[in-house]
């Protein structure tokens, strides 16, 4: 049945990306830029010809209605949906809330770089006191896991990968084997982990990955699922880097 192909999407632009807030596990909707950015996603993918069996997200909203709207636009809204924490976005702990360019400001551009593409230096974490904390941690999706006494209060990337693997091994790779289409809506992190794995990538290379939002990547695997063809857009070349680009200059100090 090799070469599987699998599609993945960053959900669209959400009010918080708009906003430029760090958002990790706060439950964001998609802004109207958004929504449209989803709408041209499932527009791309429908062009593309693709059909899906099953699709993964996470719990969070803003890729569950991304995924809505892709599967509207090509005609499988009725399609079996997977929705999973371990899809979340990384949990960005106590920078939660706090706008990326007045952090970088505050903290230097190189301490918010490494707080956001770092591998293994996490940011601080979400203390009881902080404003979202409640929010998230009372939050009843939340009931079937993670278990209490492993519920994050931050990740790095690597701690984002550990929990995001298992799922991706034991609920996605099976499907793949058994040749089912598989499309999956998540978030910048936690789908720079999974490319990590597949593409094997060094700790330094995936530093340099910024995924955009609302644009389709494609991987074709071998039977082994190693990538024949890794990260495949489904967009202009030139737009795709330059917003590629804009995700990575969001860190910045204005
Ligand atoms: C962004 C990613 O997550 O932020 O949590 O702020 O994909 O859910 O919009 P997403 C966030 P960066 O790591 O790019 O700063």
């Amino acid at each position: 049945m090799a070469p599987y192909k699998i599609v993945m999407v960053r959900h669209g632009e959400s009010e918080w990306n708009e906003k430029n807030l760090f958002c990790g596990w706060f439950d964001a909707n998609l802004s109207e830029k958004g929504k449209q950015e989803a709408v041209n996603a499932g527009k791309a993918l429908k062009d593309a010809g693709y059909k899906f069996d099953v699709a993964f997200t996470s719990v969070l909203t803003r890729a569950q209605n991304t995924l809505q709207s892709i599967l509207k636009e090509i005609g499988q809204e009725n399609i079996p949906i997977v929705k999973t924490w371990r899809l979340n976005e990384r949990h960005y702990g106590g920078l939660t809330g706090l706008n990326k360019a007045e952090t970088a400001a505050k903290y230097g551009d190189e301490q918010v770089a490494i707080w956001r593409r770092s591998y293994d230096v996490p940011p601080p974490p979400m203390e009881p006191d902080h404003p979202y904390y409640d929010k998230i941690v009372k939050d009843p999706r939340y009931a079937e896991g993670p278990a209490q006494n492993e519920f994050p209060m931050f990740e790095s990337l690597k701690l984002t990968i550990e929990r995001t693997l298992p799922f991706w091994n034991d609920k996605i790779v099976p499907e793949i084997k058994a040749g089912k289409s598989i499309l999956i809506a998540a978030h910048g992190n936690s789908l720079r982990g999974i490319v990590k794995h597949l593409d094997q990538m060094s700790e330094d290379d995936i530093m340099k990955l910024n995924l955009p939002t609302g644009i389709p990547f494609v991987y074709t695997l071998d039977e082994s699922l190693k990538p024949i063809k890794s990260l495949e857009f489904l967009g202009d070349p030139e737009t795709v880097k330059k917003a590629m680009e804009a995700v990575a200059a969001q860190g910045k100090a204005k």
